[in-house]
């Protein structure tokens, strides 16, 4: 599970952790109560979101064709509340989507809110890791000090039999890193990547982005008289914390044997090649190809920038910093008591579909770093297939541009190809692989790249499609798209309250 704290409205990313399918659909029913706790989960004390008490929260199990009923209490007392259902497409259930201002309005402080959905398929790895507190600097004076023999933070143990393979599936519940996962002396065969089979290949070191998820197998076939460090390191931006440790325990060695070696640190956090290299080296598994669309209907390019706005810092797409109405979108589309006020509900306009390619110099700073923020959005076509192009360019500081893992709701789409420096729209689409393209809902931008994916506008109701980097989000990293409103069912009445929602629940 991964926790997202907004500014003003809390989100939670939940990720599945699903057993394979077939048999009888089943309701599975979870009662939820989030608030804030003390906990120590890198041995400093300092404050968390809860679910139930935990962080991580709780693991939904289920199988494909299940459906889930979560019935989530909102104990954060000061701040609005709203669940995602990550890799979740919800399928003729948009409004439980768990996106404020988007799909729903916020859950306030106090209430319930039921979340109603089939599962369609997915994910995950529960763990803890462990920092080691000699390798802190500088605590920050408001999370007290390193304690290390805080049950909280001790080290998750693998363990393994000497011989035997392993699938582990992992996944990024972090809001801001990207991270490199390692297995000290093993190698790992990447096999699934976000609930698809993928073209198995092997890797020293798995580089994962907020939001993704991959399963590895990993086979016990080293020295089994030792124990190993599995290690978590971050790389994409300076890091600031140690090394996240866990051992990987061969059977029968004590399981707290601490390995005899160093932690490994692993690759450079500045080097972009291996990571591209990674990207690249994902391609559907044969047997289980989906072929994508051969051409698209509307292709849009998204010049990703960091920008300012009033003097302060923001993310932008095409020089627009989005931001969210106080009605959410879905809810304004849908109803027809609202229709004739969508006006009074987000900006009209249409956003634009590119930036000035041909002109723009995406190895420098701008030279105009101002932004405009708006709240408008990208009306698809029903059943059309739609390109998104996004390019990344210079950050504000020199010599920089950074990582963006972006997510898309509602679909899976299919990645056709990375490229560095500009994305030439005449030249660059021959090269796109249309052969055996990954399905995915979450991928990277590398720096001063592009990355090309596909996707049909099949899923009627809103859809946010956003950087997954919490923070670059609510900097104006993010669009939202509609498609299909008008096939879009009754709403729930219990998404609405918010905005000029009051009006349809309480006329
Ligand atoms: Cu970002």
């Amino acid at each position: 599970m991964e926790v997202v704290a907004g500014h003003l409205y809390t989100v939670l990313v939940i990720i599945l952790c699903l057993i394979s399918t077939s048999a009888e659909a089943k309701i599975r029913h979870y009662k939820w109560d989030v608030k804030y706790e003390y906990k120590s989960p890198d041995c400093f004390r300092k404050l968390v979101i809860t679910i139930n008490g935990m962080s991580p929260g709780p693991t939904i199990t289920a199988r494909q064709g299940d459906t889930v009923i979560v019935e989530v209490t909102n104990g954060l007392l000061t701040e609005g509340l709203a669940i995602h259902w990550h890799g979740i497409r919800q399928i003729g259930t948009p409004w439980f989507d768990g996106t404020e201002g988007v799909t729903q309005c916020p859950i306030v402080p106090g209430d319930t809110f039921v979340y109603k959905f089939v599962v369609d398929r997915s994910l995950l790895i529960q763990g803890r890791g462990r920092y080691n507190c000699s390798a802190v600097n500088a605590p920050s004076s408001d999370t007290g000090t390193c304690n290390a023999t805080s049950p909280e933070c001790s080290p998750f143990i693998l363990t393994v039999v000497p011989g035997k393979t392993y699938r582990l599936r992992v996944a990024s519940l972090t809001g801001l890193s990207a991270l490199s996962f390692e297995i000290e002396g093993h190698n790992m065969t990447v096999v699934e990547a976000d609930g698809h089979y993928v073209e198995p290949f092997e890797v020293q070191n798995l580089f994962i982005y907020s939001g993704e998820s991959y399963s590895a197998l990993i086979t016990a076939n080293q020295d089994p008289s030792r124990n190993y460090w599995a290690t978590v390191n971050v790389v994409s931006r300076k890091p600031g914390t140690p090394t996240g440790l866990a051992i990987f325990n061969y059977y029968p060695n004590p399981p707290e044997q601490n390995p005899p070696t160093i932690p490994t640190t692993g690759p450079m956090w500045n080097d972009t090649a291996p990571r591209v290299a990674q990207s690249l080296s994902i391609k559907a598994k044969q047997g289980f190809i989906e072929p994508p669309p051969s051409s698209p209907d509307r292709v849009i390019i998204f010049l990703n920038t960091q920008n300012k706005i009033n003097g302060f810092f923001h993310w932008s797409v095409n020089n627009v910093s989005f931001t969210l109405p106080s009605t959410p979108y879905l809810i304004a589309l849908k109803e027809k008591k609202l229709k004739n006020r969508l006006h009074q509900v987000f900006d009209q306009r249409p956003p634009l579909d590119g930036y000035d390619w041909q002109n723009y110099d995406i190895f420098s700073v701008a030279s105009n770093v101002n932004a405009t923020s708006s709240n408008a959005i990208y009306r698809l076509k029903f059943n059309t297939v739609v390109d998104i192009v996004l390019q990344n360019a210079n950050s504000m500081s020199p010599n920089n541009s950074e990582t963006h893992p972006w997510h898309l709701h509602g679909h899976d789409f299919w990645v056709l190809g990375y490229g560095m420096g500009k994305f030439d729209p005449f030249k660059d689409p021959k090269q796109y692989n249309l052969v055996n393209p990954i399905k995915k809902n979450t991928v990277p931008l590398h720096p001063y790249g592009w990355t090309a994916i596909r996707f049909r506008a099949d899923n009627p109701g809103v859809w946010l499609f956003h950087c997954h980097i919490e923070s670059h989000f609510f900097m104006g990293m993010g669009v939202v798209f509609e498609e299909g409103i008008d096939r879009v069912r009754d709403l729930q009445p219990s998404i609405m309250g918010c905005g000029l929602t009051k009006r349809l629940i309480n006329p």
